[in-house]
C-alpha cells in the first residue's frame, strides 16, 4: 500500500487512496465481492471461495471454522490507476460493533443486498446508521444470478428500508425468467453477463422500458438540480456530463442512494460497480470535513487488535496530513503516544512501511492509550472521541478459566477483547462469584471464547449466568439468642432479644437499638448488629435477606465473660431461630425492558413476554424508526437468558431490547421451591 500517486485524475492527485466499506446483512456476499474485486484489480492471482476456506479474507481460525466473516477484512488495491482500500465487514447482526468502529473514517460504503424482497427489511438498521453518519453509500444487489424476476417488489422493499431515496441506475435484462445482464441507464448501454469474464455489449432489446426507467432516474436527480428539471420539462435531452455530474454530486452529498445489480460469485457487474466508485466516491477530504478535522496529521482509529504475544495494533485511517515512524500522536483526554511502527495490511499479512499518507489505512503499533473511535492528531488538543453508538448487551454468559491457575491471565485477556470490541462487556459479580461476559448474542460470545483460546491459549468453561435472588419476610417475630459457654478461664456470654419485622419493598435493612437501662452495654450493641448482618447474607431460603428491620429490645450481659464475639454469636443465633417463623419468601429481580421490533412482530412479542412470565405495559412507535414499535414490558431476570433468540426469530434477526433493573418481586409456588432446593444443594 501506498505512497503511490494515483494517475489519471488530476483532481485527486494529492488525496491518496479512498476507503470504501463493504457492508450488508449476513451472508449477502460481501467477502465474495471482496474476492472478486481482488481478482479484477489484480491484487490476487485467482479467486478464493468462502465456502472452501480459500478466501483472501476471513483468514482468522474463528472465521474459517464458521464460514462467515468475524472481523473486518482489509484489501488495498488499485483500479484504473486509482488506489482504494476496501473494508469488508462481518454481516452478522451480533458483530455490528466491527462496522460501527470504521464508519466515521471511510469515504463511502457499498451495501450488499440480496435480490429478495422479504430480506430487504434487514438493511434498515444499517441504512439508517449510514444516513445518520452521513456516509455516502451505494446499494449493490448481489446474487442476481439467482434472481427470478419480481424486480418491482424488490425495489419497493429496498426503498421501504431506506430513508434516503434510492436511485435505480441499472435494470436487469431477463432471459427465460433469469437475469442475463443489465442496461446501464446513464450510458444507455446493454451488457450481457459472461461467466467470470467482462460483459458483452448488446443492443437494448426493450427501448421503451429503458427510456421509462431512465426518465425515472433523471426525475429523481432533478429533485436536486433545477436546470435538469427544466430540461426534463422541456423535453430537452440532458448532456452526458450533466447526468454524470449529478450522479456523483448527489451520491457524495448523500441525497440519493444509487442501486446497482450483479453477481459477486459470477464476477458480473463488479467492473461497473468499481467504475461508479472511481467516478463518484469523494476523496478523504470529505470525511475529514464531515468530522470537522483540520490541519496537521489526523487519523481515526477504525479498529483495535491485541495479539496474543505481540502488542496492540491500531488500524487507522489517515484523514489529513501524513504520518511517519517515531512521530507523536495526541489523543483525547490528554493522552499521547509515539508511533512505534507503521504497516500496511495485505490480506492477512502486514508489510512494514516508513510513512503513511492522507487516505491510507494502516496499522500503527503500540498506541496503548487510544481506543477505537478516537481521532488522534499530531497537534495537541486536535483530537476527540467520536460518539459511536455501541449496542448495549442483550446476552450474557458466565465464564471461568478451565484451569484455575489461568484466572489472572484470563481477566487481562478478556479486558483486551473488551477494549477491541466495546459491544462486548465484562463484569465480576461479587455476589454470585461469577465472571460475566455480556454481548450481542451466542455467536458474539462464543467468538470471544474462541479468540481467548486461539489467541491467548486460554481454555474456558461457560454456563448460564446465575440470577441474584433475594429473600424477605412477611411476618414479624421476636426471638432470643443466648450464647453461654464456660471453658477453662474466660467464658463467653452474650444474650439478646430481637424484634424482627418486615419492611416495605426496597427499604433494605434497618437496625434499631431499643435497649433500656443498659441491659446490653453500649459497646456490645454494634456486635449484635454485626451478628445480625452476618446472618442476613443467607436467610432461611439460602439467599441474601432484604427489607427487614431488626430491633434490639432486651438482653443481658456478664461482667467478665461478655465480649464482642459472644454478642455477635448471640445476634446471629437470635436471627437463625427467629427468621423461619417470619414466613420467608423468595424475591426475584424483575427488569424493565424496551423491546424494539419491526411492527409486524409487535403482537407476537406480547406472546413471548407472556410465555416468560412477563407483563406487557403497552407499545408505541419507535422514535425515529419508520415501521418499528417499542414494546414496554416487565420481565423476571431469570426469563431473560435467551430472550434475544426469541425476538430475533420473530424478526429475521432485527429485534433488540434494552433493560434496566426495576424491582424485586415475590416468587411463590413450585418454581420458588425448585430454586430454593437448588440453592441448598449447591
Ligand atoms: N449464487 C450466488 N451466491 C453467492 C454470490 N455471492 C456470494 N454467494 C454465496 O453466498 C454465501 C455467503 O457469501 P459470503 O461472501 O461469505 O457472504 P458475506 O456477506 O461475506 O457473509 P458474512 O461476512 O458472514 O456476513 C457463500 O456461499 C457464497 O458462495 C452470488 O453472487 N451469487
Ligand atoms: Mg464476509
Amino acid at each position: 500500500m501506498s505512497g503511490h500517486t494515483p494517475q489519471g485524475n488530476t483532481q485527486r492527485i494529492k488525496a491518496g487512496p479512498r476507503a470504501v466499506a463493504i457492508l450488508g446483512p449476513y451472508g449477502s456476499g460481501k467477502t465474495t465481492l471482496l474476492e472478486s474485486i481482488a481478482v479484477l484489480t489484480g491484487a490476487a492471482p485467482r479467486k478464493g471461495a468462502v465456502t472452501d476456506g480459500t478466501s483472501l479474507g476471513d483468514s482468522a481460525p474463528e472465521a474459517r471454522a464458521r464460514q462467515m466473516s468475524t472481523e473486518v477484512n482489509v484489501l488495498s488495491t488499485r483500479f484504473l490507476g486509482e488506489d482504494f482500500t476496501f473494508l469488508d465487514c462481518p454481516g452478522s447482526i451480533e458483530l455490528m460493533g466491527e462496522t460501527l468502529g470504521i464508519l466515521p473514517g471511510i469515504d463511502a460504503a457499498i451495501v450488499v443486498a440480496e435480490p429478495d424482497a422479504a430480506k430487504a427489511v434487514l438493511l434498515q438498521p444499517l441504512l439508517k446508521l449510514l444516513a445518520e453518519a452521513r456516509v455516502p453509500h451505494i446499494l449493490f444487489v448481489n446474487k442476481f444470478d439467482k434472481s427470478r424476476g419480481a424486480f418491482r417488489s424488490l425495489l419497493a422493499g429496498l426503498q421501504a428500508a431506506s430513508e434516503l431515496p434510492l436511485l435505480l441506475r441499472q435494470i436487469p435484462i431477463w432471459e427465460d425468467g433469469a437475469a442475463a445482464g443489465f442496461v446501464d441507464l446513464a450510458l444507455e448501454r446493454a451488457h450481457r453477463w459472461q461467466a467470470h469474464a467482462p460483459s458483452r455489449l448488446v443492443d437494448i432489446a426493450d427501448v421503451r422500458r429503458e427510456k421509462e426507467a431512465r426518465f425515472q432516474m433523471l426525475e429523481r436527480l432533478a429533485d436536486h438540480d433545477e436546470q435538469l428539471m427544466e430540461e426534463l420539462l422541456g423535453d430537452v435531452e440532458p448532456s452526458r456530463a450533466e447526468v454524470f455530474g449529478d450522479l456523483a454530486r448527489e451520491f457524495a452529498n448523500g441525497q440519493v442512494v444509487p442501486v446497482l445489480i450483479g453477481s459477486a460469485d459470477g464476477d458480473n457487474g463488479i467492473r461497473r460497480l468499481l467504475k461508479a466508485l472511481r467516478h463518484e466516491v469523494p476523496d478523504v477530504s470529505a470525511a475529514a470535513a464531515r468530522l470537522s478535522l483540520r490541519g496537521g496529521a489526523t487519523v481515526q482509529v477504525l479498529k483495535t487488535l491485541h495479539g496474543g504475544h505481540g502488542g496492540k495494533q491500531s488500524l487507522v485511517r489517515v484523514l489529513t496530513g501524513s504520518l511517519k515512524e517515531g512521530q507523536m500522536l495526541y489523543g483525547p483526554d490528554g493522552h499521547e503516544a509515539r508511533i512505534a511502527g507503521i504497516s500496511s495490511i495485505v490480506g492477512s499479512h502486514a508489510l512494514k512501511c516508513a510513512v503513511a499518507v492522507m487516505g491510507d489505512v494502516v496499522a500503527l503499533a503500540r498506541l496503548d492509550p487510544f481506543v477505537t473511535g478516537d481521532t488522534l492528531s499530531a497537534n495537541k488538543g486536535g483530537a476527540k472521541h467520536l460518539p459511536i453508538p455501541w449496542p448495549v448487551p442483550v446476552y450474557r454468559l458466565a465464564v471461568a478459566a478451565h484451569d484455575r491457575k489461568d484466572e489472572v491471565r484470563l481477566t487481562s485477556a478478556i479486558a483486551k477483547l473488551c477494549e477491541e470490541d466495546p459491544s462486548l462487556t465484562f463484569e465480576q459479580n461479587a455476589e454470585t462469584q461469577e465472571m460475566l461476559l455480556a454481548g450481542q448474542g451466542e455467536i458474539h460470545l462464543h467468538l470471544a471464547v474462541d479468540r481467548l483460546q486461539n489467541r491467548f491459549g486460554l481454555a474456558l468453561d461457560t454456563r448460564k449466568a446465575r440470577v441474584p435472588y433475594r429473600e424477605t419476610i412477611r411476618k414479624a417475630a421476636v426471638s432470643r439468642g443466648r450464647q453461654k459457654r464456660q471453658s477453662g478461664g474466660h467464658g463467653q456470654f452474650g444474650d439478646c432479644v430481637l424484634a424482627i419485622t418486615p419492611l416495605p419493598r426496597g427499604a433494605g435493612f434497618a437496625f434499631q437499638d431499643r435497649v433500656k437501662g443498659g441491659v446490653v452495654p453500649k459497646q456490645w450493641i454494634p456486635s449484635v448488629e454485626k451478628g445480625v448482618r452476618d446472618y442476613l447474607k443467607a436467610g432461611p431460603l439460602g439467599f441474601p435477606v432484604v427489607d427487614v428491620a431488626v430491633a434490639l429490645t432486651d438482653g443481658s450481659f456478664h461482667a467478665v465473660d461478655s465480649s464482642d464475639a459472644a454478642f455477635q454469636i448471640a445476634g446471629r443465633l437470635a436471627m437463625s431461630e427467629g427468621m423461619p417463623a417470619c414466613a420467608p419468601v423468595l424475591l426475584e429481580p424483575v427488569m424493565r425492558l424496551a423491546i424494539h421490533v419491526p411492527n409486524d412482530a409487535t403482537a407476537r412479542v406480547n406472546g413471548v413476554i407472556g410465555a416468560r412470565r412477563g407483563v406487557p405495559l403497552g407499545y408505541d412507535g419507535r422514535p425515529g424508526w419508520r415501521g418499528w414499535d417499542t414494546v414496554q414490558a416487565e420481565l423476571p431476570l431469570s426469563e431473560i437468558g435467551d430472550l434475544i433468540m426469541d425476538l430475533r426469530s420473530l424478526t429475521q434477526g432485527l429485534g433488540t431490547y434494552e433493560m434496566t433493573f426495576d424491582h424485586l418481586a415475590e416468587l411463590n409456588g413450585r418454581l420458588a421451591d425448585q430454586i430454593v432446593l437448588a440453592q441448598k444443594a449447591a
